[in-house]
């Protein structure tokens, strides 16, 4: 710190200021280095991914093969191979990752998120995925015991928890919550509900086959067993929020079966119960059908719906992640504004470094440490390494400047206050944010 003496003719008082003396280079490089350091050891809670207990048996995708048809890859590979879509989807899984492995990895460099991603999981395996050799590879994961693999692989990633997607619509799911499952501890549930809330139409009759009391009318009997339903499931999955992926073109109040789903059933069940609502805006659903899960795109979307749900249900709580980076700075102002809004992750199409570094500086700047800055929308179990380990490094580079910036200003933080900030955005907001009060 500077002391400067300054005397003020008019009065001749002295006036005392002190300016903050700018860190020097050895300290905003000490600094920095402890913010990284606090952000590569914090263990995370993964707040959405597509991963499953392994009580799920085979809806837990691991391994190479997996890796490889990741439908990331699908979409990058498919710019390089002209067999038709319907060939390749004829082939078994193998050939079809030979094939990407092939146009991916050996024709071209690996420079794509995705593809580096499959590199840096290799590596933090202790595979040289250099040598590109994918029978090697693949020996090597036909020998690993699943139970220790998950942990070895959540461990690498610096994982504590993750959550899963969970849908009583999906057939292979839905046997094993009915059975019922001993749970692994360190994967949550979460009960996502777009077949209810955006194909009403069908989802009625597989309502009414399980033996709720429903019609196509959303009349008040019809909204009472959907609430039955929720509540229901809900509980058997003792799921910590609801979420739905939003088409842009999601409209709120509105007299469509999206809406009213939401405003009759969802809400009052996440008010009963305080379970948050995640919404997830932006969406295209298969813009190009072909690609199957690879085929799905994103939009712009108004964020005045969700202005409206938050200033209409002030005691509800709505976390959300927009899927066009078009969306992000007015979601960040939104979020400034309402306090029952939790922003989370870089989703999707905005999981890449250059993207991670934009949002994340500007939900820093914008929002300071409330607000949780990813999650790994993992789909396949070894991917957790990859997601987590290139999200760290770009998050640990922007809360660096963020901090020694605020040591430039004149003020120091404690390791003890980094832990706890970096805790807070790695989870610890989040739940948090959970068990807030409705
Ligand atoms: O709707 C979602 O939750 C998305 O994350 C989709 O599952 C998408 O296919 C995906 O895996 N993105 O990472
Ligand atoms: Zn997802």
């Amino acid at each position: 710190m500077r002391l400067i003496v300054r005397w003020d003719r008019g009065s001749g008082i002295a006036l005392r200021m002190t300016i903050a003396r700018p860190l020097h280079g050895s300290q905003r490089v000490a600094l920095g280095q402890r913010v990284r350091r606090a952000v590569q050891s914090v263990p995370i809670d993964d707040i959405h991914t597509h991963l499953y207990d392994p009580a799920f048996g085979e809806l837990l995708l691991w391994g190479i093969d997996e890796l490889l048809v990741y439908h990331y890859l699908v979409a990058e590979a498919f710019r390089y191979l002209d067999i038709p879509y319907d060939a390749f989807w004829k082939l078994p899984g193998s050939r079809r990752a030979e094939l990407i492995w092939d146009q991916l990895f050996v024709r071209h460099s690996p420079i794509s998120e995705s593809c580096r991603g499959v590199v840096t999981t290799l590596q933090a395996m202790g595979l040289d995925p250099r040598k590109r050799d994918l029978a090697a590879i693949r020996r090597w994961f036909a020998s690993q015991k699943l139970e220790r693999h998950v942990d070895r692989s959540l461990d690498l990633a610096g994982v504590n928890t993750v959550c899963m997607t969970n849908s009583p619509f999906d057939d292979l799911e839905r046997p094993v919550w009915i059975r019922g499952l001993r749970r692994h501890p360190r994967f949550k549930a979460a009960l996502r509900v777009d077949p209810l809330l955006l194909n009403w139409r069908v989802a009625w009759r597989q309502l009414a086959a399980a033996g709720y009391k429903v019609s196509a009318a959303l009349n008040s009997r019809t909204i009472g067993e959907v609430r039955r339903f929720l509540d229901d499931w809900g509980r058997r999955m003792d799921a910590g929020f609801l979420m739905v992926s939003l088409p842009p073109t999601f409209e709120f109040p509105s007299r469509g079966d999206t809406a009213t789903l939401i405003e009759k059933a969802v809400l009052p069940h996440c008010g009963d119960t305080g379970r948050p609502f995640a919404l997830m805006p932006g969406v295209k659903r298969a813009v190009n059908p072909a690609l199957q899960l690879a085929g799905d795109g994103v939009g712009l979307c108004s964020l005045a719906p969700l202005q409206r749900l938050l200033a209409a249900y002030p005691n509800h709580k709505f976390a959300v992640t927009a899927l066009a980076r078009e969306n992000q700075h007015e979601l960040c102002v939104l979020a400034r504004k309402f306090r029952n809004l939790h922003l989370f992750g870089c989703w999707w199409f905005t999981n890449t470094p250059s993207l991670i570094r934009e949002i994340t500086s500007m939900r820093a700047e914008l929002l300071g440490l409330s607000f949780t800055p990813q999650h790994s929308d993992a789909r396949v179990l070894e991917q957790l390494v990859y997601k987590w380990r290139h999200s760290r490094e770009v998050i640990g580079e922007v809360l660096a400047e963020r901090y020694v910036a605020l040591g430039q200003a004149g003020w120091s933080v404690s390791d003890a206050e980094l832990e706890r900030d970096v805790k807070g955005l790695f989870g610890g907001e989040f739940a948090r944010f959970c068990a807030r009060a409705a």
